[in-house]
């Protein structure tokens, strides 16, 4: 994605600060038994995960130990250390990009995450920063979702393929795809239609849309996005690992951020099913998606409450 403004840092900032409050006490205590086991109950109820918080708090308890850590400002160093870890290696910046057009991501998940709305600030995203984008509209079930997506489509300024009411949501793709290729267009999104994860065929479905577009363009889908909703908390894990049984997830957009005030599943994400979140919705206008940023995020974590 990138091209976020600069000015924009401290209004993210204050937005994780927001959804990781209060993590670390005012004062850091006597780092005994009883605070170590206080910080840990604190991370796992801000949504870190019981996997990562332990592992966080296992390594302020050996650096408090150890020589020269003793003090509160090594300590909260020692914690963010091992928080921005979980994110070393990742990809920094944009989404993947085609190396002959067009670029195909998916976006998928349960019902009311904020697929649509994602697709949309997506195509708003890319149409202003100078690239040609087709929305397809692979959601053919639900009455009013096409509609909904010709709208941020029209908004966006972006090409829109819709299928038949009820119609296969793979040969919606396929179309697009094709759309795509004849236009010379850089970029297909590609939206679905809501599903629970418990519903098979639903699922087989999903891949059946993967396994077309695969088919039909080489490499794509450049990136299968779900999108999470980030105030159902732990039950995000579960959804994320159900829909990489169906389809190659390669990113996570945490939407409705700007809902919750626990962010810390970012981190039990990344570090129980290795998947990366992407991006950030932090509303429901066209401009409030934004690239996850691990240090901000970590930042937020130490700040005092
Ligand atoms: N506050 C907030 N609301 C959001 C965000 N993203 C989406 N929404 C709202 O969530 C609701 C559902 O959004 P949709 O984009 O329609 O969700 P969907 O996943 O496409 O829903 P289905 O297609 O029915 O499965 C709408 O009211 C959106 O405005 C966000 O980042 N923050
Ligand atoms: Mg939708």
């Amino acid at each position: 994605m990138g091209g976020s403004a600069a000015g924009r840092t401290s209004v993210r900032g204050s937005l994780w600060r927001r959804a990781v409050a209060r993590i670390i006490p005012r004062s850091f205590p006597k780092v005994d038994a009883a605070a170590l086991e206080d910080l840990e109950e604190r991370l796992i109820t801000a949504d870190f995960g019981v996997q990562a918080s332990k592992r966080f708090v296992e390594a302020v308890e050996e650096a408090a130990r150890g020589e020269g850590v003793g003090d509160e400002e090594g300590l909260r160093r020692v914690l963010a250390e091992s928080i921005r870890a979980v994110f070393q290696g990742d990809a920094e910046g944009g989404l993947a990009v085609a190396g002959a057009a067009p670029t195909v991501y998916l976006v998928v998940g349960v019902n009311g995450v904020g697929k649509t709305t994602t697709v949309g600030k997506i195509a708003h995203r890319l149409v202003a920063g100078g690239r040609s984008v087709i929305v397809a509209a692979a959601d053919t079930y639900r009455a009013g979702a096409t509609r909904q997506l010709e709208r941020w489509a029209e908004r966006a300024g972006a090409g829109f393929v819709r299928g038949k009411p009820g119609g296969d949501p793979a040969a919606v793709a396929y179309d697009a795809l094709s759309a795509a290729t004849a236009r010379g267009t850089d970029v297909v999104l590609v939206d679905t239609a809501g599903r629970l994860h418990t519903h098979g065929n639903l699922m087989k479905q999903l891949a059946k849309v993967e396994r077309v577009i695969r088919q039909r363009h080489d490499g794509a889908p450049h990136e299968t996005l779900l999108v999470l909703d980030a105030t159902v908390g732990q039950n995000g894990l579960v959804q994320a690992r159900e829909f990489s049984k169906f389809a190659t997830v390669t990113g996570i957009v945490l939407a409705k951020m700007d809902s919750t005030a626990r962010g810390g599943i970012v981190v039990a994400l990344r570090e129980e099913l290795g998947i990366p979140v992407r991006l950030v919705g932090v509303g429901e206008g066209v401009e409030d998606l934004e690239p996850f940023d691990p240090d901000d995020f970590v930042q937020a974590v130490l700040a005092a409450p």
